[in-house]
């Protein structure tokens, strides 16, 4: 059965397509830097925004109208399966991700939850048989249900620990048998509201135990996806313990798990914790922690997860700068953890989201080759960090100096003279890269 009738294989047509069902910039045999671009940017769909919510939110029930509607159970979940790979295959969208309780429904008990999962599972990986299409990462929903109250592996009550690592084991098995390149983790419930009732410590070493366990256990069934944190600083919890990717790395360092683990960085997460999305994949890349990304922006005017789909050029341009220079994102990709809005309530706007959020980032690739081929950037700041390629500079970042011998040098010193930042000048240059792109020269 067909969900999504009307609607045929999407086409790249080029930017001077009328058509609202084709790509106008994401060509995905189209060649950049010798690699195509549908192995470079490697797009995935959320289970959870696209075939799970419907538009539901602290005012009002769902508006989304769907032709899974009249559905309950697991004759529901069936119908999202198909529902999803046909959407997949219509967007040519190599990837997705999920949920466990995304792809199937939560029962009374973890066994009747276990044998839904595993009617699912075999369900996907009979359509993956036939699609070209893979799981980038599968994750454990252990924030819906009240027994997350407190959190998950954070939690007060070790029975919730017990069960969380329980879903969390199970999810290592379906991740493996649907051949999953990553498994993530976002932090959920796992912070805290107040002190008062709090043993911070306690709570974090739990996390640490409960992570060393995952990859334990992964060794053991030869689970070899890349393990992801994704961190987020607020919402549901107003301390969330992985606020932001510098915080995240930090634990992970502390409880000798950084050499297991990788960043699945968020850009409306990243501007919640007051940074922009470019400062966290930067912040990964540097560390060589950069996995994978949820691609999706926030608005600069509310205050909260908008998850919206990623339209904006100027931060596509920047993020994908940061992706090439990290080399790519290895078993990564780029996730449309995105939701449509309430009001774009039919089915087809599930396509027109998806396609703008796919034109958004192929033209935020093809302006960040451009100017990494012309080393726009590159070369403005060799240029401004090169007092360090000589004399005093060199020194120092080669380690051969101490405070006497700089403080000798720096009482010989007369006038210091700095340099301009040229910020200015830089984004009129980012500009006009967006701007010749966009017109095709
Ligand atoms: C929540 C969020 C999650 C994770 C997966 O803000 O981003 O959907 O991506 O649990
Ligand atoms: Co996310």
């Amino acid at each position: 059965m067909a969900y999504f009738e009307e609607i045929n294989k999407i086409q790249y047509e080029g930017s001077s397509s009328k058509n609202p069902f084709a790509f106008k910039y994401y060509n995905p045999e189209e060649s950049i830097n010798g690699k195509k671009m549908e192995e470079i940017l490697r797009f995935s769909v959320a289970y959870w925004h696209t075939f799970t919510a419907d538009g539901t939110d602290p005012f009002g029930v769902g508006t989304a109208i769907r032709p899974w509607d009249h559905l309950k159970g697991l004759d529901l979940a069936k119908a999202r399966v198909e529902a999803a790979f046909e959407l997949f295959e219509k967007l040519n969208v190599p990837f997705f991700c999920f949920h466990d309780s995304d792809i199937a429904p939560e029962a009374d008990t973890l066994k009747e939850t276990y044998e839904n999962l595993d009617v699912i599972t075999a369900m996907i990986k009979d359509y993956m048989k036939d699609s070209k299409v893979k799981l980038l990462w599968n994750t454990a929903n252990m924030f819906t249900h009240p027994r997350y109250v407190h959190g998950a592996a954070t939690s007060s009550n070790a029975d919730v620990y017990a069960f969380a690592a329980a879903k969390v084991k199970k999810g290592l098995e379906v991740g493996k048998e649907l051949g999953a390149e990553n498994y993530v983790f976002w932090g959920g419930r796992e912070g805290y509201e107040t002190l008062l009732n709090t043993d911070m410590k306690l709570e974090l070493d739990n996390l640490a135990r409960f992570f060393h366990m995952a990859v334990d256990y992964a060794k053991e069934i030869g689970f070899d996806g890349q393990f992801l944190i994704e961190p987020k600083p607020k919402e549901p919890t107003k301390h969330q313990y992985d606020f932001d990717v510098a915080t995240g790395h930090a634990f992970l360092q502390n409880y000798d798990l950084d050499k297991y683990f990788k960043f699945n960085v968020e850009a409306n997460h990243a501007t919640l914790a007051g940074h922009t999305f470019e400062h966290e994949l930067r912040v990964a890349r540097i560390n060589g922690m950069l996995g994978s990304v949820d691609a999706n922006q926030g608005d600069t005017l509310i205050g909260w997860d908008t998850d919206e789909f990623p339209t904006d050029l100027y931060s596509t341009t920047l993020a994908m700068y940061e992706v090439l220079q990290n080399g790519g994102l290895g078993k990564g990709g780029l996730n449309f953890d995105a939701k449509v809005r309430r009001g774009s309530f039919e089915a087809e706007d599930l396509f027109h989201a998806h396609i703008a959020g796919m034109d958004s980032f192929a033209i935020g690739l093809k302006v960040a080759a451009k100017l990494l081929e012309d080393r726009v950037l590159e070369d403005f700041v060799a240029d401004r960090y090169s007092s360090y390629t000589e004399g005093i500079g060199l020194d120092i970042v080669e380690g051969r100096t101490d405070f006497h011998k700089l403080e000798e040098y720096a009482l010989q010193l007369g006038n210091i003279q700095n340099r301009s930042g040229r910020q200015e000048r830089l984004k009129a240059i980012v500009n006009q890269y967006l701007l010749e792109t966009l017109s095709g020269k």
